[in-house]
C-alpha cells in the first residue's frame, strides 16, 4: 500500500489548500498540518528548513520523498497517483497548464493574496487593524491580476481546455477567499464568468471539502 501523503502546513494556507484540492481531485487519501509522523515540526524551525530551503508551505512527504513547491507537489501528485488526469489533454495544454500554474503562484499569489487580501487576514496597523492605505496602494494590481484571469478564462469552463486542471487548483483557493471577502478587498464579483467559474469550483466535491470558510479554517 502507497504511504500516506503528508502536506506540511495549515489547512487555511492557500498553498496548502491548492495541494490539498489535487489529492481530493485524485481520490488520494492525506492529511494537513504541522504534524509529520507524530511529530511537531514548528514552522521556519531547523527541521522545516531541512523540508523547504526557503521555509515554505506545503511540503509533500510521500514515505521517504519530501518534495516543495505547490506546482511540482500536484505534478507528482498526478504522475504518481495515474493516470495522469490534471495536466492537459496534449502537450500544448500541458504547457499551458504548466505556465498558468507558474503565473498564478508567483505573480497572482503575490499582488491578490501577499500585497492585498493578507493586509485584512494579518493587519498590520495600529490596534490591529488594516492599512487602508497600503490596501488602496496595491489594489490597482490585484484587479490587473484579476483581471488578466477572467479574460484568459473568458467563457470557457476552466482556465486552460474543457477540463479541471492544476492550474485551476491552483486558483481556486485565492477565487474562493476572495469571493468570501466584502468590498474594498473583493474584486472578482465585477467579472461575472470569473464569479461563476469560482462558484463552479467551490461547489465541486474537492472544493466542499477543501475551500471552506477561513473562519471555520484557523
Ligand atoms: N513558492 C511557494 C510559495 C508557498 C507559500 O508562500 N506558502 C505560504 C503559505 S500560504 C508560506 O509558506 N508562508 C510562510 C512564509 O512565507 O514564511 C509554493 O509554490 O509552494
Amino acid at each position: 500500500m502507497s504511504p500516506l501523503v503528508q502536506l506540511y502546513g495549515p489547512s487555511f494556507s492557500v498553498f496548502v489548500r491548492m495541494a490539498a484540492l489535487v489529492c481530493e481531485e485524485k481520490g488520494i487519501p492525506y492529511q494537513t498540518g504541522k504534524t509529520l509522523n507524530d511529530k511537531t515540526i514548528d514552522i521556519h524551525s531547523d527541521e522545516h528548513f531541512q523540508l523547504h530551503p526557503f521555509g515554505k508551505m506545503p511540503v509533500l512527504i510521500h514515505g521517504d520523498r519530501t518534495l516543495c513547491e505547490t506546482a511540482s507537489i500536484g505534478r507528482y501528485l498526478d504522475r504518481a497517483f495515474g493516470p495522469e488526469t490534471l495536466q492537459g489533454e496534449n502537450d500544448w495544454e500541458r504547457s499551458q497548464v504548466d505556465q498558468w500554474c507558474s503565473l498564478i503562484t508567483q505573480y497572482v499569489d503575490f499582488c491578490v493574496v501577499r500585497n492585498f487580501m493578507l493586509e485584512v487576514v494579518f493587519p498590520k496597523g495600529e490596534n490591529g487593524q488594516p492599512r487602508m492605505d497600503v490596501i488602496a496602494a496595491n489594489r490597482p494590481a490585484a484587479e490587473n491580476a484579476i483581471t488578466i484571469i477572467a479574460r484568459q478564462l473568458g467563457d470557457k469552463p476552466f482556465l486552460v481546455g474543457n477540463q479541471f486542471t492544476l492550474a485551476d487548483a491552483m486558483l481556486a483557493p485565492m477565487l474562493s477567499y476572495n469571493v468570501e471577502t466584502p468590498e474594498p478587498i473583493n474584486l472578482v464579483t465585477t467579472h461575472p464568468q470569473l464569479l461563476k467559474y469560482a462558484n463552479r469550483l467551490q461547489l465541486r466535491a474537492s472544493g466542499q471539502k477543501v475551500l471552506k470558510p477561513l473562519i471555520e479554517s484557523m
